[in-house]
């Protein structure tokens, strides 16, 4: 089921952004992201998943760094559009925080249609179709049963689930070269773009920002992910107009 998003009449740009990973320790990619969401000149943002490193539930917004964030999108949705598609870190975001802070939320996927372009926007990962581990778990914990049982769970004790699975997820990473960390399949992507009827995707989730050329004239943009705290500063993002898809890093100050 292909969700839609049709741009404002008025709008005359459109931020896309993905994998900000927002998290207490990183300070810096906290303040980047929250400067540019209260100044960007685009009428709307939309953040295509893994905005947070990872949300537990919605009762989690009423204090500390989630309250902070929730604070931003807030005052952010009131100067233009914001929208929400969940990703692998985040998919816990619920109607509370969303409805509170006035963000729209996106399906998996969403056809974009804005300034006579139909884009597809997901986050990426259940196009990642060799990691069949990953997509194992991501049926289990995308399903209702299992999100009923741990959203009951008490709040510390999500919390503490979430970081021993962020462990398990960083000591598996480790363990294998770049060249061995999943991918979007070329197939399933384009598979999914002729469903959709259209010829351009944009996703995150690999943080491996690039456009594919796909077959028959397809393309896959892929959005990076947001370090302003580590030695790699980066904050890249792509802004739709009339023009088309540009490139963008806040981190170097060409934004
Ligand atoms: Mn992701």
């Amino acid at each position: 089921m292909i969700g839609t998003l049709r741009a404002d009449p008025a709008w005359a740009a459109i931020d896309l952004l993905s994998d900000v990973h927002l998290h207490a320790a990183m300070p810096r990619t906290f303040e980047v992201w929250r400067r540019h969401l209260l100044t960007t000149p685009a009428d709307a943002v939309l953040m295509l998943g893994d905005l947070f490193e990872v949300w537990v539930g919605d009762d989690a917004r009423f204090g500390g760094f989630e309250r902070d964030c929730a604070d931003v999108l807030r005052e952010a949705s009131s100067r233009r559009a914001l929208a929400f598609l969940p990703g692998n870190r985040d998919f816990l975001v619920g109607d509370a925080l969303l409805a509170e802070c006035g963000v729209r939320r996106l399906q998996e996927p969403t056809l974009l249609d804005a300034f006579g372009q139909r884009l597809l926007l997901t986050h990426g990962d259940a196009l990642c179709l060799a990691d069949t581990d990953y997509q194992q778990f991501r049926r289990l914990v995308r399903s209702d049963a299992w999100q009923h049982r741990f959203l009951a769970l008490p709040l510390a004790e999500r919390q503490a689930q979430a970081r021993a699975m962020r462990d398990a997820s960083a000591a598996h990473q480790a363990g294998l070269a770049s060249e061995q960390w999943s991918d979007v399949d070329d197939a399933a992507a384009a598979a999914w773009l002729v469903d959709a009827g259209t010829d351009v995707m944009v996703h995150g989730h690999t943080h491996r920002p690039a456009v594919h050329q796909l077959a028959d004239g397809r393309r896959r943009y892929v959005l990076g992910d947001w370090d302003l705290d580590g030695s790699h500063p980066r904050a890249r993002m792509l802004r739709l107009t009339a023009a088309g898809l540009a490139e963008l890093d806040l981190a170097s100050g060409r934004a």
